[in-house]
């Protein structure tokens, strides 16, 4: 079938294909760099830690600047549409002596802004609580001591002004992304004093002066952690109290629930309270294990659910990381996948099938919703990446292993 007659048949249904090419075309999504090396950063050799853990040993991760730089370069080139790269504090770039997190600042940053700009991306971004000698028992902001929060809530200032002058730079909002691993392995006596802390020190600082309009913090809730498994201090309940009370966004890792728990429905409620929803697009398998996200049911109803209340209302990032497969395959499908869901999304005539869900006519709605899945979703897709001077199929795999064995493998 060409994209003609799939367009045809599209609009059978009521479906513009032009408008879906235009509009995914138009949704930027947040690729996060730490896919790259294994969330290793550029402070020390020690690898993450902190509740989350990299497995795999596959060859060729990026060790430089400059490598993961080109990494994401070579990446882009094989995703149609343009994007953002989501950095972490943690790959602040440092001449001899590594500035520790709580003293980071823009100059840090500076060769990225530089890279940003040539790669014709903008940046988001995330403070490091992890993976760093002042996590404290497994506490940062939450900590019951003085000196180590101190420590952390200077770190998020820093952060902030990073965030700010990313946005200034690149002339596009940032937003700043809030995780601490914060919690404990067993039942703890309080459960409610660090979360107190943690506000506290949360309130610390968002009260430094920013400009709101560049930057946009959101806060990311968790479950539990390895070797954090009996009590996280950031759960959902204290993530939607705390961010609704202090304006900030809320954001839903896809990793960060019960296993049978969907995170797509939690988004309209999310979309009522906070105008806005902010997303990490993982994949967890028995645990949040931030696998590379496939075309599955959960990523698909995600996608709709940002599809039918608007694109431009969230912040979709991808958050996982598999150190067992290349990692540059792991980019380039992930945000693929994701820009598929989000087109096959677009390709459905949602308003038709509401008034079936109003009139309760739940049979038609139910046939309707499985054979519309196989409609010539492909065919739009080709025509997208054709327009966007990207393959459609399977072959930029083939650049990925040439790049492999040019590039990676000479690591
Ligand atoms: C951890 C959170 C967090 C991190 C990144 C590296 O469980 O999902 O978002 O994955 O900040
Ligand atoms: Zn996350």
């Amino acid at each position: 079938m060409s994209y003609r007659e799939a367009s045809k048949k599209y609009a059978k249904i009521g479906i513009d294909t032009e408008k879906a090419i235009r509009d995914l075309g138009k949704i930027a999504i947040s690729l996060h760099c730490w896919q790259g090396d294994d969330v290793g950063g550029f402070e020390s050799t020690g690898g993450a830690s902190g509740g989350i853990a990299t497995t795999g040993n596959y060859p060729g991760k990026a060790r430089t600047p400059q490598e993961l730089m080109s990494d994401l370069e070579f990446a882009l080139s094989l995703i149609p549409g343009s994007h953002r790269v989501n950095l972490h504090a943690c790959y602040g770039i440092h001449e001899g002596k590594v500035t520790d997190r709580d003293k980071l600042s823009p100059a840090n940053f500076a060769p990225w802004v530089k890279w940003a700009k040539k790669a014709g991306v903008k940046l988001d971004f995330n403070p490091t609580f992890f993976s760093h000698g002042n996590v404290k028992d497994g506490l940062t902001l939450s900590s019951p001591d003085p000196k180590i929060r101190k420590f952390w809530i200077d770190h998020g200032i820093a952060c902030i002004k990073i965030a700010e002058y990313f946005a200034k730079e690149l002339k596009s909002p940032c937003a700043i992304n809030f995780w601490m691993p914060d919690g404990y392995k067993d039942e703890p006596s309080d459960r409610l004093g660090p979360r107190q802390r943690m506000a506290d020190s949360l309130d610390k600082i968002f009260k430094c002066k920013y400009d709101k309009k560049a930057v946009v913090p959101t806060l990311e809730s968790k479950l539990f952690g390895i070797g954090v498994e009996s009590y996280t201090v950031g759960s959902h309940e204290f993530v939607m109290g705390y961010a609704a009370t202090r304006k900030i966004l809320a954001l839903l890792d896809m990793g960060h629930f019960h296993l049978s728990e969907s995170v797509a429905d939690k988004i309209s409620a999310f979309l009522m309270t906070f105008g806005k929803v902010a997303f990490h697009i993982s994949r967890p398998v028995r645990w949040d294990s931030d696998h590379v996200i496939r075309q599955n049911d959960d990523l698909r109803a995600a996608a709709q659910e940002i599809v039918k209340m608007g694109p431009q209302n969230f912040i979709v990032a991808l958050d996982y990381f598999d150190a067992s497969i290349n990692r540059v395959a792991a980019w380039v499908l992930g945000m693929r996948n994701m820009q598929k869901e989000l087109l096959k999304a677009m390709l459905v005539p949602w308003k038709s099938l509401t008034k079936l869900q109003e009139s309760g006519d739940f049979t038609t709605q139910l046939v309707l919703q499985e054979e519309y899945k196989n409609y010539p979703a492909e065919e739009v897709w080709a025509e997208f990446c054709r327009r966007s001077g990207r393959v459609a199929d399977e072959s930029w795999f083939d650049a990925v292993r040439k790049y492999e064995k040019d590039v990676l493998l000479k690591r």
